[in-house]
């Protein structure tokens, strides 16, 4: 049987943080021999909240340079920036069309973000979930490997797929969703309530896969934990079950080998074992996207060739789209 196709996107909104890694990024490697997969910079998103242009150019470069140095072969698969595939945002517009109002003011990311970004609550904003139901729809996506906060968005996506589906028969895939059981929710060092976040205006909450081991360490040393100086994952140590959640996956130890081994031991040392073990992880992936986004000219041809193969798999999904809807060929 052929293998079945993956699609999955992140945001060039800053540097990519640790959360993305273990949500999303890592289980991305982890499956790209068995599925097709498409992987994306999406900066058509990114701009929904006002960003540097220079910068946003810089980040979606270094997105692929990560993706390359997290282990991902850019020739199996398809790794590219969102705006240079133009089918993205017309197919955005037609499911539009096919998305209520009331449906996307539920979107809890929406009210966050809305709240976050008062002074520029845009009708991009609202739209998001649609553009993203677009990116997935568009490569017929079997499989959209995602942390927990995606997850309405996804659900959004099916509707929309089944609403259209219904309509006109089986045009689009209605895609699954992948979440990590563990790591599927990376909190902040801050707030360990809030999720990490990339954006995150306190440099403190959150690790970037690209800090130097100091930044790092200093982090991981003030996060924010609890009085009890106990290592145990419980229901409301939130920070500390975050810190056992991110040093779990580090390490490969599980809950119950990190509970024996911090046993007689208080966060002090628990904290920095934390960093260091983060300090590795991170060590070969920063090294290389470093040396990476060095090489302009090999990253824009990575890219100019992936968006090539993106946007001739998206057209035959367009080609469908615009004849089921009424649009006069070209
Ligand atoms: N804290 C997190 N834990 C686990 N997974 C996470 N993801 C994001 N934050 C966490 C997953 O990473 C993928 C890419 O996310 P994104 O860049 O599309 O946007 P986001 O979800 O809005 O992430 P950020 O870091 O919070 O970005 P900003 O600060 O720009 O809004 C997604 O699969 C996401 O689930």
């Amino acid at each position: 049987m052929d293998k079945k196709i993956v699609f999955s996107g992140i945001q060039p909104s800053g540097d990519i943080s640790l959360g993305n890694y273990i949500g999303a990024l890592r289980n991305w490697v982890e499956i790209q021999h068995d599925y097709h997969c498409l992987y994306c910079a999406v900066d058509m998103h990114a701009i929904t909240v006002r960003q540097d242009p220079k910068k946003l150019r810089e980040q979606s470069l270094a997105v692929i340079a990560l993706l390359i140095a997290c282990g991902l072969d850019p020739k199996e698969n398809i790794m590219y920036i969102q705006s240079q595939v133009p089918q993205h945002a017309e197919l955005a517009w037609v499911l539009n069309c096919y998305t209520m109002y009331g449906e996307l003011s539920r979107m809890t990311q929406f009210k966050d973000k809305s709240q976050k970004h008062s002074d520029n609550v845009n009708a991009g904003l609202f739209d998001y979930p649609v553009l993203m139901a677009a990116d997935i729809l568009l490569y017929q996506a079997d499989l959209v490997p995602i942390g927990h906060d995606q997850k309405q968005h996804l659900e959004l996506a099916r509707n929309i797929a089944e609403r259209f589906n219904g309509i006109y028969g089986d045009v689009f895939t209605v895609p699954d969703g992948y979440i990590p059981k563990v790591g599927g929710r990376i909190m902040s060092l801050a707030e360990p309530e809030k999720k990490m976040s990339k954006s995150d205006p306190n440099v403190n909450a959150r690790i970037l896969m690209l800090d130097e081991p100091d930044a790092i360490m200093r982090k991981f040393k003030r996060a924010v934990t609890d009085s009890e100086a106990q290592v145990v994952y419980r229901e409301g140590k939130h920070g500390i079950n975050n810190l056992m959640t991110i040093y779990s996956i580090a390490t490969g130890k599980s809950f119950s080998e990190i509970e024996a081994e911090f046993d007689d031991k208080g966060y002090g040392e628990f904290k920095p074992a934390v960093g260091e073990a983060v300090v590795e992880l991170l060590r070969p992936i920063r090294e290389k996207t470093l040396e990476l986004m060095k090489e302009k000219d090999y990253l824009m041809s990575i890219c100019t060739e992936n968006a090539l193969r993106a946007s001739a798999l998206a057209e035959r999904t367009m080609r469908k789209v615009r004849k089921k809807v009424g649009f006069v060929q070209r």
